[in-house]
Protein backbone atom coordinates (compact mmCIF):
# COMPACT_ATOMS: atom_id res chain seq x y z
CA UNK A 1 0.00 0.00 0.00
CA UNK A 2 2.66 2.46 1.16
CA UNK A 3 4.84 0.98 -1.84
CA UNK A 4 2.14 1.71 -4.18
CA UNK A 5 1.43 4.86 -3.14
CA UNK A 6 4.94 6.35 -3.13
CA UNK A 7 5.47 5.34 -6.31
CA UNK A 8 2.96 7.36 -7.62
CA UNK A 9 3.78 10.06 -5.91
CA UNK A 10 6.87 13.01 -7.04
CA UNK A 11 9.73 11.49 -5.54
CA UNK A 12 10.83 15.13 -3.82
CA UNK A 13 7.35 14.69 -1.96
CA UNK A 14 8.14 10.55 -0.83
CA UNK A 15 10.79 11.66 0.54
CA UNK A 16 8.96 15.10 2.79
CA UNK A 17 6.58 12.67 3.91
CA UNK A 18 8.91 10.66 5.00
CA UNK A 19 11.21 12.75 6.79
CA UNK A 20 7.63 13.85 8.45
CA UNK A 21 6.64 10.84 9.78
CA UNK A 22 9.85 10.07 10.98
CA UNK A 23 9.60 13.41 13.05
CA UNK A 24 6.17 12.93 14.54
CA UNK A 25 6.99 8.90 15.48
CA UNK A 26 10.16 10.36 17.38
CA UNK A 27 7.87 12.88 18.90
CA UNK A 28 5.71 10.02 19.77
CA UNK A 29 8.25 7.81 21.10
CA UNK A 30 9.76 10.82 23.28
CA UNK A 31 7.23 11.64 24.71
CA UNK A 32 6.63 7.74 25.73
CA UNK A 33 3.95 7.49 23.67
CA UNK A 34 4.79 4.70 21.64
CA UNK A 35 7.46 2.48 22.13
CA UNK A 36 10.95 2.86 20.30
CA UNK A 37 11.78 0.23 17.05
CA UNK A 38 12.10 -3.46 18.35
CA UNK A 39 15.61 -3.86 16.97
CA UNK A 40 16.59 -1.38 19.50
CA UNK A 41 18.68 -3.60 21.43
CA UNK A 42 19.57 -0.73 23.94
CA UNK A 43 16.20 -0.34 25.14
CA UNK A 44 12.60 -1.52 23.80
CA UNK A 45 11.60 1.39 26.04
CA UNK A 46 11.36 5.15 24.80
CA UNK A 47 14.50 7.02 26.48
CA UNK A 48 12.50 9.55 28.91
CA UNK A 49 10.53 6.19 29.99
CA UNK A 50 13.72 4.61 31.09
CA UNK A 51 15.14 7.91 32.45
CA UNK A 52 12.14 8.45 34.48
CA UNK A 53 11.23 4.96 35.79
CA UNK A 54 15.28 5.24 36.93
CA UNK A 55 14.39 8.85 38.66
CA UNK A 56 11.16 6.90 40.18
CA UNK A 57 13.58 3.87 41.60
CA UNK A 58 15.79 5.98 43.13
CA UNK A 59 13.58 7.93 44.90
CA UNK A 60 12.21 5.16 45.73
CA UNK A 61 15.04 3.89 47.10
CA UNK A 62 15.90 7.47 48.83
CA UNK A 63 12.44 6.96 50.50
CA UNK A 64 12.84 3.83 51.67
CA UNK A 65 16.87 4.91 53.44
CA UNK A 66 14.89 7.89 54.76
CA UNK A 67 12.02 5.66 56.47
CA UNK A 68 14.11 3.41 57.99
CA UNK A 69 16.20 6.35 59.57
CA UNK A 70 13.27 7.67 60.79
CA UNK A 71 11.84 5.04 62.37
CA UNK A 72 15.48 4.12 64.22
CA UNK A 73 15.36 7.69 65.62
CA UNK A 74 11.87 7.59 66.67
CA UNK A 75 12.78 4.02 68.51
CA UNK A 76 15.54 5.78 69.56
CA UNK A 77 13.43 9.10 71.50
CA UNK A 78 11.36 6.02 72.77
CA UNK A 79 14.95 4.73 75.00
CA UNK A 80 14.55 6.14 78.62
CA UNK A 81 18.20 8.05 79.01
CA UNK A 82 16.93 9.00 81.99
CA UNK A 83 17.35 12.67 83.85
CA UNK A 84 19.50 15.31 81.85
CA UNK A 85 20.03 12.15 79.35
CA UNK A 86 22.93 10.81 81.57
CA UNK A 87 22.93 7.29 80.03
CA UNK A 88 22.97 8.62 76.46
CA UNK A 89 26.50 8.14 75.97
CA UNK A 90 27.12 4.76 77.55
CA UNK A 91 24.57 2.95 74.84
CA UNK A 92 26.38 1.03 72.50
CA UNK A 93 28.93 -0.32 75.27
CA UNK A 94 29.10 -3.92 76.65
CA UNK A 95 30.94 -4.72 79.92
CA UNK A 96 30.89 -8.01 81.05
CA UNK A 97 31.95 -10.36 83.60
CA UNK A 98 32.84 -14.41 84.21
CA UNK A 99 31.00 -15.63 86.45
CA UNK A 100 30.25 -19.47 87.63
CA UNK A 101 29.42 -21.44 83.86
CA UNK A 102 28.69 -18.39 82.65
CA UNK A 103 30.26 -14.68 80.80
CA UNK A 104 27.83 -12.45 81.99
CA UNK A 105 27.52 -9.17 79.92
CA UNK A 106 25.92 -5.82 79.84
CA UNK A 107 25.42 -3.81 77.20
CA UNK A 108 24.32 -0.49 78.38
CA UNK A 109 20.57 0.80 77.26
CA UNK A 110 20.42 -2.43 75.15
CA UNK A 111 20.19 -5.81 76.76
CA UNK A 112 22.03 -8.37 79.05
CA UNK A 113 23.34 -11.55 78.12
CA UNK A 114 24.34 -15.06 79.96
CA UNK A 115 27.45 -16.61 77.14
CA UNK A 116 27.64 -20.30 77.91
CA UNK A 117 31.81 -21.34 78.26
CA UNK A 118 30.65 -24.39 77.51
CA UNK A 119 29.53 -23.36 73.70
CA UNK A 120 25.71 -23.73 74.45
CA UNK A 121 25.09 -20.44 72.75
CA UNK A 122 24.11 -17.51 74.11
CA UNK A 123 20.75 -16.22 76.32
CA UNK A 124 19.58 -12.92 76.38
CA UNK A 125 18.61 -11.89 79.93
CA UNK A 126 16.53 -9.15 78.86
CA UNK A 127 16.10 -5.93 76.64
CA UNK A 128 16.30 -2.38 78.19
CA UNK A 129 13.19 -1.19 79.10
CA UNK A 130 13.42 1.62 81.70
CA UNK A 131 15.37 3.66 84.43
CA UNK A 132 14.05 2.96 88.15
CA UNK A 133 15.24 3.41 91.75
CA UNK A 134 15.87 0.98 94.57
CA UNK A 135 16.32 1.76 98.68
CA UNK A 136 19.02 -0.39 99.95
CA UNK A 137 20.09 -0.62 104.31
CA UNK A 138 23.80 0.31 104.52
CA UNK A 139 25.97 0.29 107.39
CA UNK A 140 27.94 3.84 107.54
CA UNK A 141 31.69 3.64 108.73
CA UNK A 142 30.49 3.81 112.19
CA UNK A 143 28.32 0.67 111.88
CA UNK A 144 25.11 2.63 111.47
CA UNK A 145 22.60 1.46 109.19
CA UNK A 146 21.00 3.98 107.02
CA UNK A 147 19.10 3.44 103.47
CA UNK A 148 20.80 4.64 100.20
CA UNK A 149 19.02 5.31 97.16
CA UNK A 150 20.80 3.41 93.91
CA UNK A 151 19.71 3.40 89.97
CA UNK A 152 18.32 0.32 88.61
CA UNK A 153 18.09 -0.28 85.16
CA UNK A 154 15.38 -2.86 84.55
CA UNK A 155 15.59 -5.22 81.46
CA UNK A 156 12.77 -6.65 80.41
CA UNK A 157 11.22 -10.26 77.69
CA UNK A 158 14.47 -11.83 77.73
CA UNK A 159 14.79 -15.62 76.33
CA UNK A 160 11.62 -17.56 78.24
CA UNK A 161 12.84 -19.66 81.00
CA UNK A 162 11.91 -23.38 80.53
CA UNK A 163 8.38 -23.65 82.55
CA UNK A 164 8.77 -19.68 83.48
CA UNK A 165 9.44 -16.22 82.89
CA UNK A 166 10.93 -14.50 80.20
CA UNK A 167 14.20 -13.87 81.99
CA UNK A 168 14.57 -10.45 83.34
CA UNK A 169 17.82 -8.69 85.22
CA UNK A 170 17.84 -6.09 87.70
CA UNK A 171 21.25 -4.22 86.65
CA UNK A 172 21.87 -2.15 90.32
CA UNK A 173 24.31 0.91 90.11
CA UNK A 174 26.64 2.70 92.13
CA UNK A 175 29.28 5.38 91.90
CA UNK A 176 32.15 4.31 91.04
CA UNK A 177 35.37 5.22 89.49
CA UNK A 178 35.08 2.81 86.15
CA UNK A 179 31.99 0.84 83.80
CA UNK A 180 32.56 -2.55 86.04
CA UNK A 181 30.17 -5.80 86.49
CA UNK A 182 30.65 -6.48 90.56
CA UNK A 183 28.31 -9.44 90.90
CA UNK A 184 25.67 -11.53 89.35
CA UNK A 185 23.18 -13.00 90.97
CA UNK A 186 20.12 -15.49 90.07
CA UNK A 187 17.26 -13.97 92.86
CA UNK A 188 14.90 -16.47 91.35
CA UNK A 189 15.00 -18.82 88.25
CA UNK A 190 15.58 -16.70 85.65
CA UNK A 191 15.19 -13.29 87.69
CA UNK A 192 18.94 -11.78 87.68
CA UNK A 193 20.64 -8.79 89.21
CA UNK A 194 23.83 -7.48 88.10
CA UNK A 195 25.53 -4.80 90.52
CA UNK A 196 27.74 -2.66 88.73
CA UNK A 197 30.00 0.74 89.48
CA UNK A 198 30.26 3.67 86.93
CA UNK A 199 30.93 7.26 86.84
CA UNK A 200 27.33 8.24 85.29
CA UNK A 201 25.44 8.21 88.56
CA UNK A 202 27.74 9.41 91.14
CA UNK A 203 26.40 13.17 91.02
CA UNK A 204 22.63 11.90 90.76
CA UNK A 205 23.28 9.42 94.08
CA UNK A 206 24.98 12.13 95.75
CA UNK A 207 21.91 14.41 95.06
CA UNK A 208 19.80 11.95 95.68
CA UNK A 209 21.05 10.31 99.38
CA UNK A 210 21.59 14.19 100.38
CA UNK A 211 18.14 14.68 99.82
CA UNK A 212 17.13 11.49 101.30
CA UNK A 213 19.54 12.86 104.22
CA UNK A 214 17.06 16.06 104.72
CA UNK A 215 14.11 13.69 104.03
CA UNK A 216 13.33 14.99 100.86
CA UNK A 217 11.23 13.47 98.49
CA UNK A 218 13.01 11.07 96.15
CA UNK A 219 12.78 12.45 92.67
CA UNK A 220 14.85 10.31 90.39
C1 LIG B 1 19.87 -21.90 82.22
C2 LIG B 1 20.34 -20.62 82.83
C3 LIG B 1 19.97 -20.51 84.27
C4 LIG B 1 18.49 -20.75 84.45
C5 LIG B 1 18.06 -22.05 83.77
C6 LIG B 1 16.55 -22.22 83.81
O1 LIG B 1 20.56 -22.98 82.75
O2 LIG B 1 19.76 -19.57 82.10
O3 LIG B 1 20.33 -19.25 84.81
O4 LIG B 1 18.13 -20.83 85.81
O5 LIG B 1 18.48 -22.04 82.42
O6 LIG B 1 16.15 -23.40 83.24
Amino acid sequence: MYQLAASLLPASLVNTLEDKFANIRSVLISGGVIAGSRDNSDSKEPPVVKEARDRLSNAQSTLESTKSQLREQKAELDVDFGVDSIFRALKGECISRDSGEYNYELCWMKQTKQKSKKGRGDTTMGKYARIGSTTVDEATSSGQIIPKTKVVLEYENGQSCWNGPSRSTKVILDCGEKNELTKITEDEKCVYSMFVTTPAVCELLTDANAGKAKGAKDEL
